[in-house]
């Protein structure tokens, strides 16, 4: 007896085991459908058919292959002719004579356009995924995949699909030495340690999950970067990455270090008008081409929080961007060089700093370079406005740098989907052709060359984010990148579907949960248009009251400008004036306090303590009712993700319950230290029934997270900012 429940026991775990996930597969699970579908697409998806026979097509197929069989519990055959009705067909007209005959509307998709069509051919009825090349075709049959996976229907589809945006990257902050910079999913999945010889099967992987979003470049390396990475062994490694994504339509770019000359080309200066200089960088250029053939090109952080750059030189941006460009230009490569310039000389708003660094080198760029701005004019922050540089640069191809990896919103443990807070910088209006001339129309229209790029919070976790709704930030970024436009409601939606399940029991709450996830934690971080109230260095917990971080513009206390008085920044005529850097409406808008929205209200203005809001109650009571929401909004996620585990295996469950608490945990401390701190600046009562902070201020003070992470080793940054900074 005992015996035998042994046994019962051993089974029920291997079940469970069986079931579990740990979140390797993200989004491409291709779990079985339900059985009362699986008759209505096993008739859709017989076989796999196709006659090209390039390395694209071949993990395409590969690919089908893997989703239907998966998805349909059954063996999938693959072969160049179609067999009977349900054949899959895919491929391109030059390849395909079928696909040539169907004469599909692939006229203005591009090369990465795709149609996926339910047609009819040799009187057999047969879905067709067809592009302009290969690449189109591969993500034609991710998106049918999608299909099946979201369990929309397959008999009778007409899809259009193609980018609006051209270079569509992942930024990854890694650094040689296998730590990342802001990384909070462990080490970095490039071992360059083994390479050349040894490619792990995780970046397969990463390249399939990359594709399956139509994300077709990564950089390689932290921005703050090494030189080294420029040498012939470490070329050598890199061309075997690119060896490897280049099936799946992905390019790889490096970071150039602008005085790489000097540290590995042995020449004395790096001044971009210098011969020497030039010449070098066109032989690295021709030597990185060599190797190979495809390279995407470089982007560089010059001149920004201590890296090298031409103003070392007295040169400008302009000098700087367009050597490398010529450098790269004759193998089709591009620059991508950051608009991420604050000055150390310079005492003005640091927000205004980039705009008047770039604004006025508007049209000196060649026309392979692109500048890559943040979405914001500060840093990633929970809410920013727009930068004011997207629409001010019209001669020049400007692109959007986003953070994926959390760096300002909790990392990997508090629960934050930022495809909303990417839906908002989107819609923007710029005005700067009028009315409706949103961030995203801006990129898109405004450009020769279009850019997307994200920081990537991807890491050699199991998992590959750190948590799994922190998968949904690499899946909505994917997602914008190929279309701005695109609905983050709708985004959500398809990730829970693909991640989780279809049953509208489960993703309804979800897709809620997730939409309202980034406002809780602009509450119980930065409400009213506060930014960078984080701790310094770390950037983990609160630090409202510090004062002594290296240079004024890393310290809270320079952001909320909080005194007796009232709180706030006057961005405004009267202050700084960063809103005369917008075009006229916007500048308008934010300049006057009735018509700035409440929640950048602090970003523009000071304000008084007995300034009444709309709510009807003052500045400052609505601020620690703000704190008060967004802790208690984070209790109402734990509450209601409790209520979802039964549609959930065990494994995800659990680390999304335990990591709800510790955001809880956190927003707590947020809230608290928060109102402790702006009570001893306003003097003023809490509002009534409002909880006192649980700690006295010298508490929350001492607070520190010396080994946060995402800070890496010491000696990882090549070139450490020119003042240490003195927070954890
Ligand atoms: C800041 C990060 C820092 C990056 C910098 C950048 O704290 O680690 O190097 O941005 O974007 O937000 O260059």
């Amino acid at each position: 007896m005992r015996f035998l429940s042994l046994i019962a026991l051993a089974a029920a775990t291997m079940i469970s085991a069986a079931h579990a996930e740990d979140g390797y597969d993200l989004w491409l699970r291709y779990r079985p459908v339900e059985k009362q579908a699986l008759v209505r697409y096993r008739a859709a998806a017989t076989e796999v058919v196709s006659a090209s026979h390039s390395a694209t097509a071949k993990v395409t197929s590969d690919e089908l292959v893997r989703g239907l069989s998966g998805l349909l519990a059954k063996k999938i055959a693959t072969g160049t002719t179609i067999h009977g009705n349900g054949a899959v067909l895919f491929g391109t007209p030059a390849n395909s004579k079928t696909i040539a005959g169907l004469k599909l509307p692939l006229a203005g998709l591009g090369p990465e356009g795709y149609v996926i069509k339910s047609a009819t051919a040799n009187g057999r009825k047969i879905t067709v995924i067809a592009g302009n090349s290969d690449v189109g075709a591969l993500y034609g049959a991710f998106r049918f995949l999608k299909e099946i996976q979201a369990r929309a229907p397959v008999d009778r589809l007409a899809i259009v699909s193609a980018p609006k945006v051209k270079l569509r990257l992942l930024n990854h902050w890694d650094n040689l030495d296998a730590t990342i910079e802001r990384g909070y999913a462990g080490g970095s999945i490039f071992n360059w340690w083994t390479l050349p010889e040894h490619v792990p099967p995780r970046l397969v992987d990463y390249a399939r999950a990359n594709a399956s979003l139509g994300i077709n470049g990564t950089v390689l390396i932290n921005v703050n970067a090494s030189s080294l990475i420029l040498t012939p062994g470490y070329i050598a490694k890199v061309a075997r990455i690119a060896d490897t994504f280049r099936p799946y339509g992905i390019k790889v770019y490096l970071v150039a270090r602008f005085s790489a000359p000097m540290e590995i080309g042995r020449l004395t200066t790096a001044d971009p008008l210098d011969p020497k200089v030039r010449a070098w960088w066109r032989n690295k250029a021709d030597e990185i081409y060599h190797a190979i053939p495809d390279f995407g090109g470089f982007l560089v952080k010059a001149n920004s929080e201590g890296q090298p750059g031409p103003q070392d030189y007295g040169r400008n941006h302009a000098d700087g961007a367009n050597m490398l460009a010529e450098a790269l230009a004759p193998h089709g490569g591009v620059v991508m060089w950051r608009a991420f310039v604050y000055s150390h000389e310079v005492p003005d708003d640091r927000i205004k700093q980039a705009y008047n660094e770039f604004k006025p080198f508007d049209g000196k760029f060649a026309d392979n370079v692109i500048l890559q701005v943040k979405n914001g004019a500060l840093d990633f922050q929970p809410r920013e406005p727009f930068s004011a540089l997207f629409g001010a640069t019209p001669r020049t191809n400007t692109g959007m740098e986003l953070q994926i990896t959390k760096e300002y919103l909790g990392f990997n443990t508090h629960l934050v989907y930022l495809g909303s807070m990417w839906q908002e910088v989107f819609q923007s209006d710029t005005y700067a052709k009028g009315a409706g001339s949103t961030v995203a129309k801006v990129i898109v229209f405004n450009n020769k060359l279009t850019l997307m790029a994200g920081v990537s919070n991807i890491g050699a976790d199991r998992n590959w984010c750190g948590s799994i709704f922190d998968q949904a930030n690499w899946y909505a970024f994917g997602r914008l990148a190929w279309d701005p436009d695109a609905k983050a409601d709708a985004i959500a939606a398809d990730w829970v579907k693909l991640t989780f399940n279809a049953n509208p029991a489960f993703d309804q709450p979800v897709v809620a949960m997730m939409m309202g996830s980034r406002e809780t934690a602009v509450n119980y971080m930065t409400p009213l248009g506060l930014a960078h109230q984080m701790g310094t260095s770390g950037h983990y917990g609160p630090g409202p009251w510090v004062d002594d971080a290296g240079r004024q513009d890393w310290n809270p206390v320079y952001y909320h400008r909080a005194g007796k008085d009232g709180i706030g920044f006057d961005r405004t005529a009267t202050g700084s004036n960063a809103v005369a850097q917008y075009f006229p409406p916007v500048a308008e808008k934010f300049s006057r306090v009735e018509t700035t929205p409440e929640n950048l209200l602090l970003w523009f203005h000071h304000l008084p303590w007995d300034y009444k809001m709309a709510s009807g109650r003052t500045l400052w009571d609505e601020l620690v009712t703000r704190y008060g929401e967004g802790e208690d909004a984070v209790h109402a996620m734990g509450a209601e993700w409790a209520k979802l585990k039964p549609y959930v295996d065990d494994e995800r469950f659990a680390i999304t319950a335990d990591y709800l608490r510790i955001q809880a945990r956190d927003a707590k401390l947020w809230r608290d230290a928060s109102v402790a701190y702006f009570q001893s600046m306003s003097g003023l009562p809490l509002p009534s029934g409002m909880r006192a902070p649980a700690h006295s201020l010298s508490y929350y003070k001492q607070l520190s997270w010396p080994y946060a992470p995402g800070q890496g080793s010491p000696g990882r940054k090549v070139t450490p900012p020119p003042e240490e900074e003195t927070q954890p």
